[in-house]
């Protein structure tokens, strides 16, 4: 049945620009939204930036510009970025805009309505550029940050808490009853470790920086950056302000987020919708990191890529393939060029990119470039391929709806290889024009018809020129609402025939890596 499906990834912070990292999730999280729209759910995809707090206003200090001119400039690189590699997303939200700022304050003056925060002095090790608070035992050496490797400062701060810790058995309930609310398992057990360990209360706001969002029962304070980054789910749907909006959509969501922010999606932020009075977040769904010679590519190691060069060179389709293909949701993975490039010519190039091309050479020369329909053999059943096809189409279908869509491609590329198979079999270049020709050259336009819908929500692009070099131009698109849902066009003899299949450039030219 189609439903809804609210799609979320972080919100980035705006010290620095976008790399491959934020790209793999935000290009996940897009690949997932189009598979929905594919299956006919209504979707509503966000993105956005995390703009305050202390780590941000130091970036702005150390580029010598004032902290409004710095995340504006920083966060219309993301935008610029995600428009540039061709993202999906409906919203892109901003902590720093008057919507969310609204949202904050309704949200967190209904959590100190309802009695779950009080006054108290807090002093810590605080990682700046985890814009956390860290136990003495947790650190490294010489007072360092377990995640960024860097010395940690000691706060001293009056501070509103969240009495967080009254909220472990609830959350142990609510897990209970809801276990496939993160996904994969292993994350899920790191949560619920984290909540049956015990939990301290957590200090929700600051009174030593300015840049942030006001608490509105104490202006002298503004909230923690975490705190008001997690309300930004709930901002950008219209919470405090729009209500059919926000129960249109919440708690049906699904908050991609990186391995690195598990406590702040599993433990505070469902504890903190408790708090408010809304349900907790339907679904966690927690990736891997790509990894740059065993490290997280990021910030810290400044062994970062930029996606949008990375875009440009091997083009959008191909480095969306690489990322969703090579790097399973859940997993770390090793990013390389060379790996990059081996996926490209081994996939792309001579499997999909070959199979149009070999098939559009063919309908030229044996069928006039006009496509044949899918052919029936003699006795009435549908070929081979339309097997394979409908068991294809099934796998996929199955693959996504378990966060899989790794998985989904490769059982694709399963039928892609059929399909070229099946054509060397027959080699349908060496018959004279007629049924038999005609027959493997309507079977592998079909392959491809079925292909072009079930690779659109990750090659959009090519997905789009198979369309229309099959002649289905005038019907549609293959990324049109609904076509991989139940009352969708993947059923075997779509095909129409009768229709020009044009030849046109090699989709993928092989590549070396230079
Ligand atoms: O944590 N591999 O923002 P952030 C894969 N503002 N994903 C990566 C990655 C890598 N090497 N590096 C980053 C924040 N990411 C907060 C979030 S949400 C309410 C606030 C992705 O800019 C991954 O999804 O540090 C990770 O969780 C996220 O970027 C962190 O982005």
């Amino acid at each position: 049945m189609p439903g809804r499906y609210y799609q979320t990834t972080p919100i980035y912070y705006v010290n620095d620009a976008p790399h491959l990292g934020t790209a793999y999730a935000t290009v996940c999280a897009d690949a997932l939204s189009r598979w929905h729209r594919l299956i006919g759910d209504e979707t509503w995809f966000v993105t956005g930036t995390d703009e305050h707090g202390l780590k941000i206003l130091r970036a702005a200090e150390s580029n010598g510009v004032s902290a409004r001119e710095w995340v504006d400039r920083t966060s219309s690189r993301f935008v610029e970025a995600w428009k540039a590699l061709g993202l999906s997303n409906d919203d892109f939200i901003r902590t720093t805009e008057e919507r969310h700022f609204r949202s904050v304050q309704t949200f967190m003056q209904a959590i100190y309505d309802n009695g779950h925060l009080y006054k108290g002095t807090y002093e810590g090790w605080y990682c700046v550029s985890c814009e956390a608070y860290y136990n003495e035992e947790d650190l490294l050496d010489h007072n360092r940050c377990p995640v960024h490797e860097k010395p940690v400062e000691w706060f001293t701060e009056e501070n509103w808490f969240f009495a967080l810790s009254k909220f472990g058995e609830r959350l142990s309930e609510w897990y209970g009853a809801h276990p496939g609310a993160i996904f994969p398992e292993t994350r899920r057990n790191e949560a619920l470790g984290i909540i049956r360990s015990g939990l301290k209360d957590i200090s929700i706001t600051r009174t030593s920086i300015s840049w942030g969002i006001p608490v509105p029962w104490d202006p002298e304070h503004v909230f923690y950056v975490w705190y008001d980054a997690l309300v930004n789910y709930i901002s950008a749907i219209g919470f405090g302000s729009d209500h059919d909006r926000f129960e249109k959509w919440w708690p049906a969501v699904h908050h991609l987020l990186g391995k690195d922010i598990i406590r702040f999606h599993c433990v505070w932020w469902p504890a903190m919708c408790m708090a408010a009075g809304i349900d907790p977040p339907a679904h966690l769904l927690v990736h891997g990191f790509l990894l740059v010679g065993g490290r997280k590519m990021g910030k810290t190691a400044f062994n970062q890529v930029d996606p949008v060069e990375l875009g440009e060179d091997v083009g959008n389709d191909a480095l969306r393939y690489y990322l969703v293909r090579d790097f399973a949701i859940g997993h770390d993975g090793e990013f390389t060029y060379e790996g990059l490039i081996e996926r490209y010519n081994s996939d792309l190039a001579n499997n999909l990119g070959n199979l149009l091309a070999r098939v559009a050479t063919v309908v030229g020369s044996k069928a006039a470039g006009i496509g044949p329909p899918p052919q029936r053999r003699p006795d009435g059943s549908a070929s081979r391929l339309a097997e394979t096809a409908a068991a294809v189409v099934g796998e996929v279908r199955e693959a996504w709806g378990r966060f899989a869509p790794h998985e989904g491609l490769e059982a694709t590329w399963r039928l892609i290889r059929a399909a070229n198979a099946e054509l060397e079999a027959v080699a349908p270049w060496k018959l004279d024009p007629g049924p038999e020709a005609d027959a493997v050259l309507g079977d592998a336009l079909e392959v491809l018809r079925i292909v072009a819908v079930l690779v659109s929500p990750v090659l959009p692009d090519t997905a789009e020129e198979i369309w229309s070099r099959l002649g289905l131009g005038g019907s549609g698109s293959p990324a049109a609402p609904g076509n991989a849902g139940p009352e969708g066009i993947l059923d075997w003899g779509g095909y129409p025939g009768g229709v020009p299949v044009t030849k046109g450039r090699p989709l993928f030219p092989r590549r070396s890596v230079e």
